[in-house]
């Protein structure tokens, strides 16, 4: 990464050709090459209400400025993969720990970082899918984020459909490239739990 930092001004011109047929897995066997794996984390605040409503794909949004702390404002566009800590349970509610500490749960997750060309959005935004189905919505919680890898740039779709239906794909990408071994034990980084709010570089607030 590099310390002079270019803060996006204007969307990025959309690729708008997306390949007919997909890699099954992103990223080397290895593990994360770097950048990766980067740290990213914030509140989940409110995006457009689109996500669950109009893709039937719920997206947890987190504010943009994590991407200006810490040397992250550069990342490029696209989709990418990897582990979400939240300070909720299975079912989405927040849970105390002892003592006043938090506690909460490590999923996949793939997500979205950029302009949406589909919905042509005029801000950047970060949104995460996590691959787990939990019964209640959890604005407010917390979300620690260790993004494994890219999986692609963002794309103008012809129709609602081929989004929906390349989401798909990504979230299958994303489950199998974390069944790999060297993904898998990244799972267990004590920073996914931290919730506590220190020494987290990247941390945001509203
Ligand atoms: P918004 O535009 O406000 O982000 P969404 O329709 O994208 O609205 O819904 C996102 C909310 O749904 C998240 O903030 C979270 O509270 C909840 N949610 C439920 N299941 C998931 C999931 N699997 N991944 C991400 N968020 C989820
Ligand atoms: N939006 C786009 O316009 N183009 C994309 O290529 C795109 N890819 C996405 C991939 C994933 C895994 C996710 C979770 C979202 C993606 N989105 C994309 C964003 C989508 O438009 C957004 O989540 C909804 O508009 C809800 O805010
Ligand atoms: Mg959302």
């Amino acid at each position: 990464m590099t310390s002079t930092h270019s803060t996006p001004m204007s969307p990025q011109s959309p690729h708008s050709n997306p390949p007919t047929s997909r890699s099954p897995l992103a990223g080397p066997p290895a593990g994360p090459p770097p950048p990766f794996p980067i740290r990213l984390s914030g509140p989940i605040v409110e995006g457009f209400g689109r996500g669950s409503a109009e893709l039937g794909i719920p997206t947890a949004n987190i504010p943009i400025a994590g991407l200006s702390v810490g040397g992250n404002e550069d990342v490029e566009s696209g989709v990418y993969y990897g582990w979400a800590g939240v300070d909720v349970d299975d079912s989405g509610k927040r849970i105390e720990g002892e003592n006043g500490g938090r506690k909460g749960g490590v999923w996949g997750m793939v997500m979205s970082i950029g302009w949406n060309p589909y919905y042509k959005n005029e801000k950047r935004s970060v949104e995460v899918h996590i691959l787990h189905t939990f019964p209640h919505n959890f604005y407010g919680a917390r979300m620690n984020l260790l993004i494994c890898g890219f999986i692609r740039p963002e794309y103008d779709y012809v129709s609602k459909e081929s989004l929906i239906e390349d989401i798909r794909v990504d979230i299958e990408v994303g489950r199998r490239s974390l069944e790999r071994e060297a993904y898998l034990k990244l799972k267990g980084e004590r920073y996914l739990m931290e919730f506590q709010g220190e020494g987290h570089e990247n941390e945001v607030s509203d």
